[in-house]
């Protein structure tokens, strides 16, 4: 019997575009979002003319190895990913810049070559990925081994905002202001009613520490039994955390990088083993402690398991470098005993249908993800993500299941080009100068409390 011969998988043409989406004034410990913020696009089109999507962080540093990676491209096989890993390798990445570039403010851990690196090479791999699951007629799920489950569950990600930006920049939308318990609380309720969320995660580090425990404290009343998360950005000292910790112990899932470091997380979690209800999931005593601050790429997890300094990771592909990389973290989790759940910051639907794939795939993916998506008004695909109890179905489509919608594209290209260069790069900091009361704003001395 002949065998049907294979479709041409070579790389023919990379596209990279430039967005700028708009952002509402979500407030954390180092500022508050500016009214737009850069993403990257990511295309690959094989010499069969099959297109695949990507998406990742659109800064002016990760732009800077896009571009000469996408040149590296053509030629090779979309199926070839350990292959086109290696070649990130070649991107040559000045290390000076890469301390002095803009960052917001360590929020999701320490900032190197490396993990540059592997922030951009996500973008490409989900596009061969899609890619190849369009030639193959397979869901990305089945190309990393299958789903374990039908849907994936998200959490609300709750944020202190201001009702609009500074001076009425960008976009205003309907969800108000939220700066005490009662605010949270009612952004809570609308969640609920629109999307069906069941598990809470509020951004803290913003205000006093006290002021932030009564907000947990309002919605455990309003909500109860139902999770929530409590995420100061590594904002406290390690006695501050364990007050916290010991207020909330009874109401928290678990408690998201209290304070900055390693080396203070595990004095942290040693102190709070025993206080509270760390049995919740059945393993340990005490509050859990999870992270996406100390433990953000390889070299960082052995300190960090062997001292017991945190039981949740949170996995974000992008910095992880890809669905398959977030797979072998997992891996290593659940070698470890330790948690997995899943981080987010500002994205689109390529971004969310990439998460809900991966996530699918993973049996120790034990919390709700987090998704900033709800915030996010602008997308580039045809249909956007609808979230029913909280959940988003697995897609059975060939690739990502999401399709691009070149007029959207456009339209947040041309954003970005007529951008005068003050939103192309996320500086919370800087847009927090801006607001009343704090123009001398410089970012927070850490532990701010
Ligand atoms: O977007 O303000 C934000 C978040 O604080 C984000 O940048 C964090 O990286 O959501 C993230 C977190 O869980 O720490
Ligand atoms: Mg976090």
């Amino acid at each position: 019997m002949t065998q049907k011969p294979s479709r041409n998988l070579t790389i023919a043409e990379v596209r990279l575009t430039p967005v700028l989406i708009s952002d509402p004034p979500l407030l954390n410990v180092h500022g508050v979002h500016q009214p737009y913020t850069p993403r990257l696009v990511v295309e690959i089109v094989t010499e069969d003319g099959v297109t695949g999507i990507g998406e990742t962080y659109g800064d002016t540093k990760y732009l800077d190895i896009a571009r000469p990676y996408a040149e590296l491209l053509p030629g090779h096989s979309i199926a070839d990913f350990n292959g086109l890993a290696a070649l990130a390798q070649q991107v040559g990445i000045d290390e000076a810049r890469v301390e002095d570039a803009v960052d917001v403010g360590g929020l999701r851990g320490i900032q190197t070559a490396d993990k540059l690196r592997l922030s951009v090479f996500s973008a490409f791999e989900v596009a061969c990925l899609d890619a190849l699951g369009k030639v193959q007629g397979l869901p990305v799920h089945a190309l990393l081994g299958g789903k374990v489950r039908d849907t994936v569950e998200y959490s609300a990600y709750l944020f202190y905002r201001w009702a609009e930006h500074p001076d009425g920049a960008g976009e205003r939308d309907s969800w108000g202001e939220a700066v005490d318990p009662a605010g949270i609380v009612a952004q809570a309720r609308r969640f609920v009613d629109d999307y069906g969320f069941t598990s809470f995660k509020l951004k803290g580090g913003v205000f006093p520490p006290a002021e932030e425990i009564a907000a947990i404290k309002a919605l455990a009343e309003a909500f109860p039994g139902h999770p929530l998360r409590l995420d100061p950005n590594g904002g406290w000292s390690p006695e501050t955390s364990l007050k916290v910790a010991a207020e909330l112990a009874d109401v928290l899932e678990y408690l998201e990088d209290p304070t900055s470091g390693t080396a203070n997380m595990a004095e942290v979690s040693a102190a709070v083993k025993g206080a509270g209800s760390r049995g919740a999931g059945g393993r340990q005593e005490g509050v859990l402690l999870a992270t996406n601050m100390c433990v953000t790429t390889v070299p960082e997890i052995r300190e960090a398991f062997l001292t017991d300094a945190v039981q949740v990771v949170l996995s974000d592909h992008h910095y992880w470098g890809g669905l398959h990389a977030t797979r072998e973290l997992a891996a290593i989790c659940r070698t470890f005993g330790v948690g997995l759940s899943m981080h987010s910051n500002t994205h689109m639907g390529i971004s969310l249908a990439a998460m809900t794939h991966v996530a699918a795939t993973v049996p120790n993916l034990d919390y709700a993800c987090d998704s900033h998506y709800p915030w996010q008004t602008d997308d580039v695909i045809t249909a956007r993500h609808v979230f029913t109890d909280g959940r988003l179905p697995v897609s059975g489509a060939p690739g990502l299941g999401v399709e691009l919608d070149r007029e959207k594209l456009a339209a947040l290209h041309r954003r970005w080009l007529d951008d005068d260069g003050t939103m192309r790069d996320r500086d919370d900091a800087a847009a927090m100068r801006k607001g009343t009361g704090y123009e001398d704003w410089t970012g927070p001395v850490l532990p701010r409390w």
